[in-house]
């Protein structure tokens, strides 16, 4: 084919995973035409019409023909709606127990009784929208829908992005293109990007978005710019999808020159309520503060000489009269503490366990240090019983290669989900943690710092989209594994086609560990290069503080590798319930991909192949770069089955990745060597460059930073 008409042809991926590309197999195609053959689906509301008009979209996509719309229940082959909005559903609803999926959750069901009429049910106008979704999920996957029955409720109350963008339109962190909210032109200009984005979200069930940085700009709480923030929040809401902002703790000074932001102080306190009272004059549901406080740089309460805890509480009780919540992120650490960053957040925060409002809750993120390819962890889930914890992940892949290498996320969420904490007995994962299920907390959620920005297939690699999607359905359903996740994103996404999806799915299942082989294998972490953290930088020293260098973390020497966090050292450990702790304390117990996080180990240490430490770090390295290599290799045999334009992207991305997994392995151990001492086994290749190139190397203008 000319290669322009193939790239024509090409799919450009702005329709992420809701693709309703018409069902090839005919006789499918036929079956799922009678279940839709007249639809029943009353009522009127912005979420019905949300609901209606995606449904409409996706069957004359997905069947070929428009849907049939149907006045009376009794002549309709499907229902839909809520026990307001239809008389079928009120109907039903004892029957199918209705009440107990609560007031987002729904029932899909392909027949209500043998031959009957299927139907979508929920007790709201936003269930019966993510039960659409629901069911178009299970059309797009080719599922059989006679014995189709679906009963969910979410296990969070919170389902949250965290955007990082900067008013100016840049995204910290962010590599793929710039915010989706164009400042300039809100809110006369409103694009269309942003109900595609609400769709996309409220088809995983993701309900909140902070649309703006914590490394907060005040700006954003004066009027004009809430009345931009309106017009977003109108564009979001019929998809049920509620808006955050990030409150900079200073703005009273900042914007009215009050002579203090004490959140003790009279005229504070009065300032934060006329504020709140005027965001909720524009938007009626606003969600509330995410806060990030005293951390790098940010202001915060201890300005004043006063706690995390007196901080959160200003803002809660301002939010408190009209129904909104306090995010206050646990990401605290402070330059004058010399104490291992790892230790900070939980020094300071678990002595105040008890002392937030009913609506403040800490935000923390998966581990104690920040979002590494590999963390144990956060010590914190699970030591703060009377405080609601929401689970932070980066979904945006700061530390794990940018939109440039192809890392499937849905692994390291589930290992932090699955974790167990073992604060209340064995099987006290940080799961349970956080639905709330240990300490029966209702004020739950999980955030994801959001990958997306307006490049035309919204997160950059075309596969990144996946990490916005596992993000969603584990914030949904923290249950999911990350093999179905992959599966179904693979199929809406992509094709049905079952070679594609097994090779593809082994791809995606393979990145994470092949990503922490290649960049921090057995429990090292942050060694990536300065300030982008883009690439190796092990050897990254004399930062302004000590915790933002690679040598503070690896702790190489001529004895040995690894920050000691036990009782000799840092003690961090203990930080962990005693099982943890016990699991972890020894070189022999500590899980070996986690040994150089808590153990400074001599280079000649046996590990459990055998092999020496130093011989293991050559030998996992240069797995990794294998681990990209067959990624690239099995990739290449998948030509022919998607179109082009994609193939070809993630194509492409992949030689990168194969390249700089092998420039990471050369580029440490040739670092790392310099300490050891040791040579690399001969039955390895050996580094391709000198640590002079590496270590002179610079990248520049790396995007997000
Ligand atoms: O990971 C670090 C990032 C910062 C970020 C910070 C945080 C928004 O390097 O860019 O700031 O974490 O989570 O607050």
């Amino acid at each position: 084919m000319n290669p322009l008409t193939e790239r024509e042809q090409s799919d450009d991926g702005y329709r992420l995973w809701l693709r309703y590309e018409r069902v090839d197999e005919p006789r499918l195609c036929e079956a799922y035409r009678a279940v839709f053959r007249s639809i029943h689906f009353p009522g009127a509301g912005d979420s019905l019409d949300a609901a209606r008009h995606e449904l409409d979209h996706a069957l004359r996509g997905l069947l070929g023909a428009a849907p049939q719309w149907e006045e009376s229940a009794a002549a309709a082959s499907f229902l839909i709606g809520t026990p307001s909005s239809s008389a079928a559903c009120a109907s039903w609803a004892e029957a199918l127990a209705l009440a107990v999926v609560g007031d987002e959750g729904f029932v899909v069901r392909g027949e209500l009784s043998r031959g009957g009429p299927g139907a979508i049910f929920a007790n709201s106008e936003r269930g019966v929208l993510y039960g659409v979704f629901a069911l178009l999920r299970a059309l797009q996957t080719r599922q059989p829908l006679a014995t189709l029955n679906l009963r969910e409720r979410p296990k969070l109350a919170l389902r949250m992005l965290n955007h990082w963008d900067n008013l100016d339109r840049s995204i910290e962190r962010g590599y793929a293109g710039a915010s989706l909210w164009d400042w300039h032109k809100l809110p006369h200009y409103v694009t269309p990007r942003i109900t595609d984005y609400a769709r996309a979200n409220a088809s995983l069930g993701i309900n909140a978005a902070a649309l703006t940085n914590v490394n907060a700009n005040a700006r954003v709480l004066t009027e004009p710019y809430l009345q931009k923030v309106q017009a977003i929040a109108d564009v979001l809401r019929p998809y049920g999808i509620r808006v955050f902002l990030t409150a900079r703790f200073n703005a009273p000074s900042e914007l009215d020159r009050l002579e203090t932001s004490d959140p003790l102080d009279a005229r504070v306190v009065a300032w934060w309520q006329h504020k709140v009272k005027q965001i909720y004059a524009r938007i009626p549901d606003f969600g509330g503060f995410l806060v990030k406080a005293n951390s790098e740089g940010q202001p915060g309460p201890q300005d004043f000489g006063r706690s995390q805890a007196e901080g959160a509480n200003l803002l809660a009780r301002a939010l408190e009269p009209h129904g909104g919540i306090v995010v206050w992120r646990a990401f605290v650490y402070d330059a004058a503490v010399p104490e291992d960053r790892h230790k900070q957040a939980f020094d300071e925060l678990v002595p105040l366990d008890g002392q937030f409002r009913p609506n403040a809750c800490l935000q923390t993120k998966n581990g104690a240090i920040d979002f590494q390819p590999r963390e144990p962890f956060h010590p914190l889930f699970g030591a703060m019983p009377k405080t609601p914890m929401f689970l932070e992940f980066q979904i945006t892949q700061e530390y794990l290669g940018c939109a440039t290498h192809l890392v499937y996320l849905g692994p390291l969420f589930k290992e932090t989900l699955d974790a167990d904490t073992h604060v209340a007995g064995p099987g006290s994962t940080v799961l349970k943690v956080i639905t709330g299920a240990l300490a029966k907390h209702t004020l739950t959620g999980m955030a994801g710092v959001s990958n997306i920005g307006d490049e035309r297939n919204w997160c950059g690699h075309p596969f990144a989209a996946a990490n916005w999607y596992a993000f969603g359905r584990l914030a949904w359903d923290p249950e999911l594994s990350a093999e179905s996740i992959a599966d179904e994103w693979l199929r809406r996404t992509f094709t049905n086609d079952a070679r594609f999806v097994a090779a593809a799915q082994r791809i995606m299942l393979d990145s994470r560990e092949a990503a922490v082989e290649y960049m921090t294998p057995l429990g090292l972490h942050h060694l990536m290069a300065e300030s982008h953290h883009y690439g190796p930088g092990p050897w990254v020293t004399g930062l302004e503080r000590d915790d933002w260098t690679a040598t503070y973390y690896h702790r190489a020497d001529a004895a040995g590798l690894g920050f000691d966090r036990t009782k000799t050292g840092s003690n961090a450990i203990a930080q962990y319930a005693p099982a943890v702790q016990r699991k972890h304390e020894r070189l022999d117990t500590c899980p070996e991909n986690l040994l150089l996080w808590f153990h400074h180990v001599p280079w000649a240490h046996r590990m459990q192949s055998g092999r020496s430490l130093w011989d293991e770090l050559c030998y996992v390295y240069s797995r990794g770069v294998e681990r990209a290599r067959s990624m690239h290799t099995r990739w290449l045999t998948l030509e022919g089955c998607i179109d082009a334009g994609r193939f070809e992207h993630v194509r492409q991305l992949l030689e990168i990745q194969v390249r700089e997994a092998r420039w990471w392995r050369d580029a440490c151990l040739l670092y790392f060597q310099t300490f050891s001492g040791r040579p690399i086994p001969e039955a390895l290749e050996p580094p391709q460059g000198t640590l002079e190139e590496y270590r002179t190397h610079r990248d520049y203008y790396v995007p997000g930073i």
